[in-house]
């Protein structure tokens, strides 16, 4: 059995920089924290189990990026390339680019492809110390490619160490073979995709793409219904480019999250304050896209809404595979503090995905999933942009990552 000692740490169990334990140890047996407290305190029998020095470097629990779209064919730099030109977003969308072009590169690609070029991105984020992940489906958007997308997220969750939380996001664009029929696309969504891809077990919550270039509050109210009878809990993308209540919506529904939130307003954050939905912040497609509408985080802050902060990693808004940037940028952009940022990605990231009594804080009887930072002081994890930071990535109680020391680096 897995047993074993981190002493002599500095540890945030909770990602709260004011809850902090110097000189601290953890105690783990097989995948569980059985231990935790000062070094000097130690009792019998974990003062004579195997044990590993940490010589002061922080612990924190595993991050939790809880929005990406990880999967997908090809990329759209081209895009990127034009969006710089002037041309927007929505134009591209409009032209049969954008989340269409995608799609079309991920109908194109066999399930190994999208598995192998899904795994550099998710190896990336496990290397920063990411131990749970959200992946949505999207880019196939007819039964066989959402089936498809969803598949790889449950092989790299078998191949990888790290928890997925799958997402059905069937309502992310209108496909071709259903242009001028939204209505009709929502009916197969409901009557042909969702009941089987939930019936092998690939699904565990449902979002909705809420915009003018996407779902109608009509449409994504049918998907919500469907959702929440068949007890998979709901999130949407809402009020990125505009208002359209996407947000209220989700609160109504009692969902996870509402997810980008530029356009928010005071009465949709109190209604996700009732409800319990968490914000989640998505400050790097804020950047890529070059957005100036900031979310309203005073608003939130007064409200009490609980903020997370995720990369959105996919390849039109967020080619990311970063969610220290992601904190960097909460910071920066929409002046988060540095706790809230760590809480972000750690407890308040957990609740966007339910998963709040499996992940997001350290404490005895809890998963042991945690990252050792080689930093002196916390800020500094939304300090540093495209550092090295991330020493140790723990999950399970086992060391599944140690950053490798090149040859000619002092140790
Ligand atoms: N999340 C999304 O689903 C869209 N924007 C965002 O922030 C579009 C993703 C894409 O362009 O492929
Ligand atoms: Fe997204």
């Amino acid at each position: 059995m897995n047993r074993h000692v981190w002493h002599s740490a500095r540890l945030c169990p909770t990602g709260d920089s004011t809850y902090t334990i110097n000189n601290a140890a953890l105690a783990i047996e097989a995948d569980s924290i059985v231990w935790l407290g000062n070094t000097a305190e130690l009792p019998e029998p974990f003062a004579r189990w195997p044990s590993t020095d940490l010589q002061e470097r922080w612990i924190t629990p595993g991050l939790i990026d809880c929005h990406t779209h990880l999967i997908y064919g090809g990329q759209r730099a081209n895009e990127f390339a034009r969006r710089l030109a002037g041309v927007s977003y929505e134009t591209i969308a409009r032209e049969g680019g954008g989340i269409l072009a995608t799609m079309r590169s991920t109908r194109e690609a066999d399930e190994d492809t999208l598995f192998m070029q899904a795994a550099e991105r998710l190896s990336t984020l496990l290397m920063e110390g990411v131990t749970a992940i959200e992946i949505k489906s999207g880019y196939g958007l007819d039964l066989v490619n959402e089936r498809k997308m969803l598949t790889v997220a449950r092989r790299l969750a078998a191949v990888y160490p790290i928890s997925v939380y799958t997402t059905f996001l069937g309502a992310h664009a209108l496909p071709p073979e259903f242009a001028n029929r939204s209505d009709d696309y929502i009916t197969y969504l409901l009557n042909d995709v969702l009941p089987p891809l939930a019936d092998e077990g690939l699904i565990d919550a449902v979002d909705v793409f809420r915009e003018k270039i996407a779902f109608t509050p009509a449409q994504c109210e049918r998907i919500f219904e469907a959702a929440t009878k068949r007890h998979l809990p709901v999130k949407a993308h809402a009020e990125q480019l505009s208002h359209l209540g996407g947000a209220a919506l989700v609160a109504r529904y009692g969902g996870l999250s509402a997810d980008h939130l530029e356009w928010l307003t005071d009465a949709d954050c109190k209604s996700m304050a009732n409800a319990g939905t968490v914000a989640v912040l998505l400050p790097t497609a804020f950047y890529f896209v070059r957005e100036s509408k900031l979310p309203p985080i005073e608003r939130l802050r007064q409200y009490g809404v609980p903020m997370a902060v995720a990369t959105d990693s996919n390849p039109g808004t967020a080619p990311s595979s970063s969610l220290l940037l992601a904190m960097n940028q909460a910071c920066t952009l929409f002046q988060l503090t540095v706790d809230e940022a760590l809480a972000g990605v750690t407890r308040h990231a957990a609740r966007a995905l339910g998963a709040e009594d499996k992940h997001g804080i350290l404490a005895v009887g809890r998963q042991a999933d945690f990252a050792v930072w080689s930093i002196d002081s916390l800020a500094e994890l939304a300090y540093w942009m495209g550092h090295r930071l991330c020493e140790r990535v723990i999950r399970r109680g086992e060391e599944i990552y140690r950053r490798m020391t090149l040859p000619y680096e002092k140790k």
